[in-house]
């Protein structure tokens, strides 16, 4: 089927990773004429892209996949504790395969705009090759993590190498034996991809501008005993999923870091490091609003980063100062260790900034690096980033982009939905819990409560749905009041948009709990919407 045959669709749907797959499997269940357009020439969107070195899931795998159908989740084998990126490939293709998804996905297609036409109160989407279609509903499924930074180095286009995004990576193996190679980066990208860039290499340089905390992920292939053992406790799973904050099966214990004692709280810390994976963090339950806790846990690494790192100039520069946990927390194979590796260097460019890149490598004040290969581990413009790359326009003709100010000024109902644009929804939008939950939970979620917003509408004969401003400024202002309550707006980061030059800062993640979230929404529902203004066609002409 051509794009210019499916003009009056249900439904227009961007993008075919955890969110869009899903959501066009209930939307055909529900018998919504759907079509999703994908920019990759595969199902996996992030995981589709982040083929670096390395790339790797941070949550449990048992928990980093879908709960809608116990089926799906009998039948899938995971083979270790982290899964890495083709192992999720291959999951999402087997879902893809198994629901019969692909015919209604579009590949190799962009969505480059939507704009709202108040007449015919039709989404009319414009794709990259030309064409254009039309639908009711406009659902993206961009997710917080698909725009690419690459920031604006002077110079990129003289350089002889090859370059690479971790973001963007090409399907084709990319040698790096013997070369000199520099990554610029030290978030989670960068830090899978370091230690396993420096085995092949000639000789790495690790372009480092914020130190980070990293835990151990001590990775694992699972034991088939208990793999079996997670099948029969699926509906545990299911809960730990659904009905915990976290969604990724860890329980944050509701007890004070302060409220034990210095040696009994390094015991713990030393336990939850030996098991690896995130379990430190959710040790306490006040690293995030408590900066004498979250120096316990802080203190803690950074002692563990001094007794890795062997060269004590090196082990110096690696060690972090903002609080843990407010930039995202990353889980690492042998990160630290990799600095005690002879063709390894680590260069601090906050201390000597990158200046431009040159022909043969990289230039900062101190001086000239030689490199063959550049790798940008240098993130993503987040949150709105994957909404502002397309001209989506509301009613009147306004940008979303202009609605929010450039991003200083967002306004969204439960990160779902944002007044004067009918018929939008955004799964895991700016202002919903989105990273900070297992990314599968909270997209179970969204899907779920779109679908049964829009199989109301249709029973009730509405036409069209928005926020209304009052629900929408309500929302916005508890969500910056709940992050201001906390130690994560101290600390620059991707969360806060510090990591774009020019960006506005604001922290777009509900940090009010995935559990008090999912209920909030459900009661909206059960209200019949209440904070959205439901219209007919007779209304709206
Ligand atoms: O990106 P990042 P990422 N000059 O923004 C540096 C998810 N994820 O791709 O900290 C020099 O974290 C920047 O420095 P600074 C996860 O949610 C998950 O690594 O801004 N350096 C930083 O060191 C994660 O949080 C997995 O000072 C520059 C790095 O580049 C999110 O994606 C795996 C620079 C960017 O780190 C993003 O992670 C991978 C410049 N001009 C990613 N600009 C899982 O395991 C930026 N930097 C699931």
């Amino acid at each position: 089927m051509s794009a210019n045959q499916v003009n009056n669709l249900d439904v227009v749907v961007l993008g075919a990773g955890f969110s869009g797959l899903y959501m066009l499997h209930r939307l055909r269940e529900a018998g919504f004429s759907t079509r999703v357009y994908e920019a990759g020439d595969g199902v996996g969107g992030v995981w589709y892209w982040n083929r670096y070195p390395g790339a790797r899931c941070d949550i449990e795998s048992i928990y980093y996949n879908y709960s809608f159908s116990e089926e799906l989740y009998q039948e899938w084998n995971w083979t270790s504790r982290y899964p890495d990126q083709p192992e999720i490939l291959r999951y999402l293709n087997y879902v893809a395969d198994k629901f019969d998804l692909r015919r209604d996905i579009q590949f190799k297609t962009r969505i480059i705009a939507a704009h709202y036409d108040e007449k015919m109160n039709l989404w009319n989407v414009k794709l990259n090759d030309g064409t254009s279609v039309s639908a009711k509903y406009f659902i993206s499924g961009a997710g917080c993590l698909s725009s690419a930074n690459l920031p604006n180095f002077k110079g990129l286009e003289s350089f002889k190498g090859e370059w690479y995004h971790t973001g963007k990576w090409p399907q084709e193996k990319v040698d790096f034996k013997g070369k000199r190679v520099g990554v610029i980066g030290t978030g989670s990208s960068g830090v899978q991809a370091i230690p396993v860039i420096a085995k092949e290499a000639g000789h790495l340089t690790v372009f480092q501008r914020t130190p980070q905390y990293t835990i151990p992920a001590r990775n694992h292939l699972y034991d088939p005993a208990f793999i079996k053992q997670t099948k029969e406790n699926f509906a545990e799973i299911k809960r730990l999923m659904r009905e915990t904050d976290t969604g990724n099966g860890l329980q944050i214990r509701n007890i004070s870091a302060l409220s034990d004692s210095p040696a009994k709280r390094r015991e713990l810390f030393e336990k939850v490091w030996e098991e690896g994976g995130f379990g430190l963090t959710s040790s306490y339950n006040d690293f995030l609003i408590n900066e004498e806790a979250n120096h316990t846990v802080s203190d803690f690494i950074r002692s563990k980063i001094k007794e890795i790192v062997h060269n004590p100039e090196t082990a110096a520069k690696l060690l972090p100062d903002y609080y843990f946990g407010t930039k995202r927390p990353i889980l690492d194979s042998g990160y630290y260790e990799t600095y005690n590796r002879e063709n390894v260097t680590l260069v601090d460019v906050k201390e000597a900034p990158i200046i431009e890149i040159t022909p043969n490598g990289l230039r900062t004040i101190d001086g000239e690096y030689e490199l063959d290969i550049i790798v940008f581990a240098t993130g993503y413009d987040g949150m709105t980033g994957p909404l502002f790359k397309m001209d989506i326009r509301g009613k009147g003709g306004m940008s979303l982009k202009e609605k929010w100010e450039g991003g200083s000024m967002v306004r969204s109902y439960l990160g779902l939905a944002t007044s004067d644009f009918p018929n939008f929804f955004m799964i895991t939008g700016p202002e919903s819990p989105s990273v900070l939950v297992n990314m599968p939970s909270a997209i179970e979620q969204h899907v779920e409560w779109i679908i049964d917003c829009l199989e109301y509408l249709r029973e009730k004969g509405v036409d069209a749905i928005e926020p209304t401003v009052e629900a929408e400024e309500a929302w916005s202002k508890h969500c910056r009041e709940v992050a201001e309550a906390t130690l994560y707006v101290k600390t620059e980061s991707w969360y806060t948009g510090a990591n774009i030059a020019g960006k506005p800062r604001s922290f777009l993640i509900y940090l009010g709990g995935f559990v008090h979230y999912t209920q909030k929404c459900n009661e909206v529902a059960a209200s019949g919407y209440n904070g959205f203004t439901l219209s007919t066609i007779k209304a709206l002409r």
